[in-house]
Order: structure tokens, then C-alpha cells, then sequence
């Protein structure tokens, strides 16, 4: 049974119904896509990593799921359908956003047993995923994000910003991948790398997004950075030089795994994918 119907059991009411329903909602499923890539990269061929992609989705979803909330982002679209918190309240939204946690570990645990992994990887699994999560990544740079509305941020500041909101998760899921695949460390050298590069391709892609497409195509409220007074690359160099940043950054992305001689064409592909992307 696929996890997002095991919640069902789990968590009675009308918890286990908005995080079913946060979990199932159409995204795009990068991160998972990362982790298997990385994975496969570094030689692992177990679909069992298929449960740690779902961990870091999970950590994801939670994080979209409260950044809509009134008190953050305050949205009604997300992926195409009403945000959580419109399609259930408020309480159940911010309650099942804290659920997913615990959730994500419980995943995390099962996939490391699934892949009979050593008791000491599921700690670095853990580890990886749930600082990338915390203070010193995804909500560290909420945070910093949420401070600098109205503010005119510098370019460093903001990528201190995309590296902890958006980055962090994006090279854990690289990370994860290696990890699970038990890689050497020349072999994590480079997944870092390539993840902390995609991970700003993706933020200053989402950048230019947000200012250049409709919230039909997007399936998420276009134009909010500047009703919101966010500092973002497109506010910072204008679209043409943001998206030569990204795709900068995105070839960056490529020549570390190149460098490091890992025969990877589906991680060439998601930097790409990454930067080129329409929604
Ligand atoms: C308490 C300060 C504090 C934070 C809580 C809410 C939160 C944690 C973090 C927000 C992180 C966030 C939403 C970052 C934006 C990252 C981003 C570009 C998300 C969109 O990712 P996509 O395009 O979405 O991969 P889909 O829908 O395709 O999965």
C-alpha cells in the first residue's frame, strides 16, 4: 500500500485526510528524481531507494504545505489545486505540515531496512535529510526569506537565502542518493557539488517563473515575489541575466560529476530539466 493511503490508517480524521491529500497532490517529484539518479550514478540498483525518495518528498511536501500558510507565503494555489490549508483549515493544515515529519523518518527507516542497509547509514540517511531540513538549511533560509521581505537583499545575501530555502534539500537529495548507494568519498565530493548547483539553478529558475509565467502554467500563483517585495535574482540583474545564472549554474552542475567520472546521463538530465523547465 503506497504510503500516502498507509497515513489513512495511521493518522484517523481529517489529519490523515489533508496529509494523504498533500502527499498525493500532483508536484513534480525532483527531489525523488535526484536521489535515485545520484543512487544509480554511484552503482546502487535496488528500487528499494524508491522509500528514501519518498522521505525527502515527504520533508518537501510538509515545507509547501506550511509556506502557503497565512502566516508565511498566505496562498490558494499549489500544484494546480487549492492549497492545504484552503481545501481543509488552517489548524489541520499547520497540524498535518508537523505530521509529515515524523512521517518522513518513519519512511526513511523502512526504506534503510527495505535496502538492508548497516544501522550506521540510516543515522547519516537520517542526518543528512533532517539538517538540510532544519535551522541550518530549509528553515534557515525560510526564515532569512521571510525576514527580507520589503528589504533590498545584496546577491551573497541572497543566495545565503536559495542555499538554505531551496538548496539545502536539493543537495540532500543528491546526498541521500551517494549515501544509499554507500559511495566513496570522491563519489560524494562531487554529488555535493552538483546538488549545491542545481539546487541554485532551480531557485533562480523559480525565480524567473514566478516573474514571467501564469499561474495556470505554473499551478501555483505567479508574480507573488514582487506582490510579496521579495528580493530574488530577476529583482536583483533583471530575467535575461537571472537565466544565464541559472543555466551558469546548472553547467557547473555537470562538469562536477563529469570531473569526478560519474556516468551519470539522467543527473546531466535533471540540470538541464532543472533550468529548462516551464512549470
Ligand atoms: C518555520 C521559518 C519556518 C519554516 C518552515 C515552510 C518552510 C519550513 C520552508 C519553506 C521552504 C520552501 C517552500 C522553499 C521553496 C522551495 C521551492 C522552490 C519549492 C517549489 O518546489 P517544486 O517546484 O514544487 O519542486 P513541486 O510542487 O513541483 O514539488
Amino acid at each position: 500500500m503506497a504510503w500516502a493511503e498507509r497515513i489513512l490508517t495511521l493518522v484517523p480524521g481529517r489529519n490523515g485526510q489533508a496529509i494523504a491529500y498533500a502527499l498525493q497532490s500532483p508536484g513534480k517529484r525532483v527531489r525523488p528524481a535526484l536521489v535515485m539518479a545520484a543512487y544509480r550514478a554511484v552503482g546502487g540498483v535496488s528500487p528499494a531507494i524508491a522509500g528514501v525518495a519518498a522521505a525527502i518528498e515527504t520533508v518537501h511536501t510538509y515545507s509547501l504545505v506550511h509556506d502557503d500558510l497565512p502566516c508565511m507565503d498566505d496562498d490558494d494555489l499549489r500544484r494546480g489545486r487549492s492549497t492545504t490549508h484552503r481545501a481543509f483549515d488552517v489548524e489541520t493544515a499547520t497540524r498535518s505540515g508537523y505530521l509529515l515529519v515524523p512521517i518522513a523518518a518513519m519512511v526513511l527507516a523502512q526504506a534503510s531496512r527495505d535496502l538492508v542497509l548497516p544501522p550506521d547509514t540510516l543515522g547519516k540517511l537520517a542526518i543528512e535529510l533532517f539538517q538540510a531540513g532544519g535551522a541550518e538549511g530549509m528553515v534557515g533560509g525560510q526564515w532569512l526569506d521571510l525576514e527580507a521581505e520589503g528589504r533590498t537583499l545584496s546577491l551573497d545575501d541572497l543566495r545565503e537565502v536559495h542555499r538554505g530555502k531551496t538548496g539545502a534539500l536539493m543537495r540532500a537529495a543528491c546526498l541521500l542518493g551517494g549515501i544509499a548507494g554507500e559511495a566513496g568519498p570522491t563519489e560524494m565530493d562531487a554529488l555535493r557539488g552538483y546538488g549545491e548547483e542545481v539546487g541554485l539553478a532551480f531557485q533562480i529558475a523559480d525565480d524567473v517563473l514566478d516573474a514571467t509565467s501564469t499561474s495556470a502554467i505554473l499551478g501555483k500563483t505567479a508574480g507573488r515575489d514582487a506582490a510579496l517585495e521579495k528580493s530574488t535574482y530577476v529583482s536583483v540583474m533583471g530575467i535575461a541575466a537571472a537565466r544565464r545564472e541559472a543555466a551558469a549554474a546548472a553547467r557547473r552542475a555537470i562538469e562536477h560529476i563529469e570531473r569526478a567520472g560519474l556516468p551519470s546521463s539522467a543527473l546531466a538530465a535533471l540540470a538541464q530539466y532543472i533550468v529548462q523547465r516551464e512549470s
